[in-house]
């Protein structure tokens, strides 16, 4: 019998670097300063950790657009400090996932300053040029050559002047996507991979890796015949493309390819997770199953999709049946075959505890130890985003001139001048803005919250003085306190880690209950999603009397699920 991979009981702490830690006072955070809190990873009792971009990067979408791939970017310190990361953490037991952005490049990377510089440039190819639609000229309204909508707002296509041609770009104008069809740009790619793994890290986050195979052959099959159109987007000139390059046709190859010119060989430590969006379970079992050598899992976004309409800004209260009807699907789908990721939060994210939980003074606590339990008794490999792990909540933000991110800007620019209205605008970026996540990690009740002794580079949430680690570190009812025995009880219960999962009361509208069974060995996690009082044994007869694995409240009385209350139990 094979022994499973490592990963079915590990857990991944995710480092957004620039909110991390600060060590020289320039207001941003280093990997100085990650060297510095290495002791909290360690005591939380993490396996992995997952560095989000620190390479030279022009930060137009705070290193997402990286600009050399095989350097660290000054402002969060210098490759050798990178090595001693790796050595420090390995020291600590401790694997580093880097985060892989291979779908594009800043536009400042020299491989697309050559490809702009001329049509006939031999690295033209390495990204995607294609001349104004049919019979328009370059810069018309409307000239671009398909009508896909960016996810950061506008075309997809930028107009070089100098050759008249567009290019490509789903993300930032300033992130110009590789060709992947171009083989070159692929070796490229892996060897510069191979590079990092020589150099001691233990494997790649792939930053929307689904995206790097596209189709843009006209519907006549020609290259340069008419590109496709997407459907129309609500409330936007302009389509949606994604058919054409999520999930496209060779994308299977291309990380079959990279699975053998990368990890053949070595893959026995390392840990690969592809980042999905529209991923769908049919494509994940194939994505992750392991005989066809792609990657070990994958993030995908349905449950993450559940409280928005036909935008992430347009927003709708989550039922929570929908929820369990997608985790279980997951759960099932990738049951035989696969592995899953679970997430509530990253630094794409609003805070689980004010989208999921109820961050008022008398919940937040509760809610956030209510939620990690949940989803650390599924199956699949926790994923824990800094600051979730003492239950930090969205930022309170009032104007425009709080927000950060290229995402949140964009989108503001663009709905306001298509007639929107900005307080509604404003709520919208509130609720759902990527910057909620992206607030300094809250250390202790300093000014700056322990983060940096000069100005930080966006606001510390002002809650702050209350929710840190310090106030949380010995307190063994803290949120803190309670993810350090989620964790633990991963590495110690084989029924965590490995048991089959089964969906109860999936209709239920406020308790999400499930078992998790190996061996002739059953856990029964009950979690109350919400603020009623209910009894027990009038929802799982079987529950009262089970001996308490964990909980997140004192246990007063078994027979009683208080608002919020999860409970661990283990059946007789
Ligand atoms: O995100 C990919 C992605 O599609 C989303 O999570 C995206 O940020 C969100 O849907 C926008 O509404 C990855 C990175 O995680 C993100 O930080 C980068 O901005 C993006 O790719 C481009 O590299």
């Amino acid at each position: 019998v094979e022994q499973p991979a490592w990963w079915t009981r590990a857990v991944v702490y995710q480092v957004y670097p620039r909110s991390f830690m600060d060590s020289d006072g320039d207001g941003i955070g280093d990997l100085g300063g990650l060297l510095l809190r290495l002791d909290h990873l360690a005591d939380l009792g993490v396996d992995v950790v997952w560095l989000s971009p620190v390479y030279p990067s022009p930060q137009a979408d705070n290193g997402y657009d990286i600009s050399d791939y095989q350097d660290i970017d000054p402002l969060f310190g210098s490759l050798a400090q990178l090595d001693e990361l790796v050595e420090a953490l390995h020291a600590r037991g401790m694997k580093l996932l880097m985060d892989l952005v291979v779908n594009h490049t800043s536009d400042a990377h020299p491989w697309f300053v050559e490809s702009r510089s001329s049509t006939d440039d031999p690295k033209r190819d390495w990204y995607w040029w294609r001349p104004p639609r049919g019979g328009m000229a370059p810069g018309d309204p409307g000239a671009e050559p398909t009508n896909w909508q960016s996810f950061f707002s506008g075309p997809v296509w930028e107009l070089d002047q100098a050759s008249g041609e567009y290019y490509l770009h789903l993300f930032d104008r300033r992130q110009p996507d590789l060709n992947w069809e171009n083989p070159q740009v692929r070796q490229a790619v892996y060897e510069m991979m191979r590079w990092w793994l020589d150099r001691g890290v233990d494997g790649f986050r792939m930053d929307v890796i689904n995206m790097i195979s596209k189709d843009l052959r006209g519907r006549d099959g020609a290259e340069d015949g008419h590109l496709h159109d997407g459907p129309p987007l609500p409330g936007s000139a302009l389509g949606d493309g994604s058919a054409s390059y999520l999930c496209g046709p060779r994308i299977h190859e291309f990380l079959q390819e990279m699975h053998r010119e990368v990890f053949a060989g070595r893959d026995g430590a390392l840990l690969t997770v592809g980042e999905m969006p529209g991923v769908t379970v049919e494509q994940a079992r194939l994505f992750t199953d392991p005989a066809r050598g792609e990657v070990d899992m994958v993030f995908q976004f349905e449950h993450v999709g559940l409280d928005q309409g036909t935008s992430k800004w347009d927003l709708h209260p989550l039922r929570l049946r929908d929820l369990k009807a997608s985790f279980n699907r997951w759960q099932a789908g990738l049951a035989d075959v696969g592995w899953n990721s679970l997430y509530w939060d990253n630094h794409d994210q609003p805070r689980a505890v004010s989208r999921f939980g109820d961050d008022s003074p008398e919940f937040r606590r509760d809610s956030a130890t209510c939620l990690a339990t949940l989803l650390h008794l599924h199956r699949g490999t926790p994923y824990v985003y800094q600051g979730e792990e003492i239950g930090m909540a969205n930022f309170p933000f009032e104007a425009l001139e709080q927000f950060r991110d290229v995402e949140s800007l964009n989108h503001h620019v663009q709905a306001v001048s298509a007639g929107a209205d900005g307080a509604s605008v404003l709520a919208g970026l509130r609720a759902m803005s990527r910057d909620n996540a992206r607030t300094p990690v809250q250390w202790d009740d300093s000014p700056h919250a322990g983060f940096t002794t000069g100005t930080p580079w966006i606001a510390v949430n002002p809650d702050h003085a209350e929710w840190n680690v310090a106030a949380q570190r010995d307190d063994e009812t803290s949120v803190l306190a309670h993810h350090r025995r989620l964790i633990a009880l991963r590495h110690t219960d084989d029924v965590v880690a490995l048991g089959d999962f089964t969906m109860l009361l999936p209709d239920h509208d406020e308790v999400y209950a499930f078992t998790r069974s190996l061996a002739g060995e059953t856990l029964l996690v009950v979690c109350n999603v919400g603020r009623t009082t209910y009894r027990l044994a009038e929802l799982l007869p079987e529950a009262p009397a089970a001996e308490l694995v964990l909980g997140n409240l004192p246990d007063d009385d078994p027979a009683e699920l208080r608002p919020w209350e999860a409970r661990v139990l283990r059946l007789p």
